[in-house]
């Protein structure tokens, strides 16, 4: 009798965990992540004037995250850390990068080799901007090392970023469209003899440029960097947002019956602020505000996308900006001009390049239907913690040096949470730790002169305690001394631990 009931007992356990294995199978990831999208540009965080219905649908129904970070102040470190889970300033190439030499080593562990590993196909379309090659890239052949060679199995992507030559997709490495009777040459030290530029000849200009980007002219717009030939690949700035969509949305049709990862990497709202003519004049704001609208738009054709599929159920989708906000970037576009009681930082203090809150204090989304309850967590987070979260969560053994696994945060908004993380701003650091900021004394302007972002630079240590001032407007190093050489050695011991 004892026999034949355990016997049952030990069927009906083998059953639950087929069943359980049948009806859990690993959920496809996609990252979807916005370039210079800031903290208060998305109306879910209630802080400025726009409105981003798709984006909120996802926090809304989704964690939302309200003290989240990217790992810097700017797109390429940013990115890296995301894919390696390593801090940026452990590797001396982690800056912003422009033209040849891939920053990630092509024996690094990433997250998409990580999810490869698990049976995972991997894509990328979008931005990629992690360099390209090694020293030099010939753009009329194959180029590699790149995406495919840190993990990803597809990648559509345009190299650096929108305001940057070349202006062309390269898609598994070759360059989209390109007519072998007229070679793509780039440079960004010199000019082909010849070749209009922004500085040379405004009046070929749609776009003005304000500091900066007054090089190579392509539909009106001055970049950074020279380029002769290759004019059959050129993008449409106008369309990029519609092409990449499309290409997001081909991926995943394509995949959709085998788990996948696919990382969506917009390019808005970073400069030049193209959107496309039918978003024109949405947002009231110029184009900086249209082309949220524009990205917002596509995140809800592509979460329509994997309704229409039947995936949403088994999609985790995360929804991250790789820096703080800016306004002029650049060009004279009415982002300073029309921006009205817009906040795009929020409360926060300081944006892109800063070592304030706003620099690296961004929107960060946690959606999966069905499984994420609809909730807040304003426990801190980094991008840093995606690869041993998301390795977690697909069952790989692997974690990076940096990251903490938070997979429980990032679904239940319980269980283990981060104290402390170095914040990153083009080169400089500064430790934050539970409530407190501790910014070290550096050198240089204060205020950008350009951009005009307050980049968190002071002759003394700065130290805020965000609890009572998230504005970081009280500055207590003076005051509260203890708590001044407490996380003084907290930040010097993490930073010694450089490589
Ligand atoms: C800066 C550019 C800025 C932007 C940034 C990269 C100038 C004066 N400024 O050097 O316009 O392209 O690089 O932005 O050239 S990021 O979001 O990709 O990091
Ligand atoms: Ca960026």
């Amino acid at each position: 009798m004892s026999a034949s009931i355990s016997r049952i007992a030990l069927l009906f356990l083998l059953f639950s965990l087929w069943s359980c294995k049948q009806t859990n199978p690993p959920p496809n990831i996609i990252i979807i992540y916005l370039d210079d999208l800031g903290y208060g540009d998305v109306s879910a965080y209630q802080q400025g004037t726009l409105q981003t219905p798709e984006m909120d649908k996802l926090a809304m129904g989704g964690m939302r995250f309200s003290n989240g970070h990217a790992s810097s102040a700017t797109c390429t470190p940013s990115r890296y850390a995301l894919l390696t889970g390593q801090y940026p300033w452990r590797n001396a190439q982690a800056k912003i990068s422009t033209g040849a030499n891939l920053i990630i080593d092509t024996l690094q562990m990433t997250l998409p080799k990580m999810l490869r590993q698990q049976n995972y196909k991997t894509g990328i379309v979008g931005k990629w901007h992690l360099g390209l090659g090694k020293d030099s890239i010939d753009y009329n052949r194959r180029i590699s090392p790149g995406p495919n060679e840190v993990g990803f199995d597809y990648a559509y992507i345009m190299a650096d970023t929108q305001d940057r030559v070349p202006t062309v997709y390269i898609e598994n490495g070759r360059v989209v469209n390109l007519e072998p009777n007229d070679p793509l040459a780039v440079n960004f030290k010199q000019n082909f003899p010849g070749e209009p530029t922004g500085w040379d000849n405004p009046e070929l200009l749609t776009t003005r440029w304000h500091h900066g980007h007054y090089n190579s002219i392509v539909n009106g717009i001055s970049r950074i960097g020279f380029m002769k030939g290759g004019k059959s690949a050129y993008w449409s700035d106008v369309d990029m947002a519609d092409h990449f969509l499309e290409k997001a949305t081909e991926y995943i049709q394509e995949n959709q019956h085998q788990p996948f990862f696919l990382f969506y990497s917009l390019q808005q709202p970073h400069v030049p602020r193209t959107p496309h003519p039918r978003f024109v004049g949405s947002s009231k704001m110029g184009p900086r505000g249209d082309a949220i609208l524009e990205a917002d738009w596509c995140i809800g054709s592509l979460y329509n996308t994997l309704e229409s599929l039947g995936l949403l159920e088994n999609t985790l989708i995360i929804l991250s900006s790789d820096n703080g906000p800016v306004l002029n970037d650049g060009y004279y576009d009415d982002a300073v001009e029309k921006l009205g009681d817009h906040t795009p930082s929020g409360i926060f203090r300081g944006g892109k390049y800063s070592l304030f809150e706003a620099g690296t204090r961004v929107p960060f989304i946690a959606y999966w239907k069905g499984k994420i309850k609809p909730r807040t967590s304003d426990k801190l987070i980094s991008q840093i913690d995606l690869f041993n979260s998301l390795a977690s969560l697909v069952d790989s053994p692997l974690s990076s040096q940096d990251g903490l696994d938070l997979s429980q945060l990032l679904t239940t908004g319980s269980g283990p949470e981060r104290e402390d993380i170095i914040l990153e701003a083009s080169g400089r650091t500064a430790l934050k730790n539970k409530n407190w900021v501790l910014i070290p004394p550096y050198p240089g302007n204060a205020v950008s002169k350009y951009t005009e972002v307050e980049l968190g630079n002071a002759p003394d240590y700065q130290l805020y305690n965000l609890a009572e001032d998230p504005e970081q407007q009280d500055n207590l190093a003076g005051t509260a001394t203890d708590t001044l050489e407490a996380l003084k050695a907290k930040y010097n011991a993490i930073i010694s631990t450089l490589d």
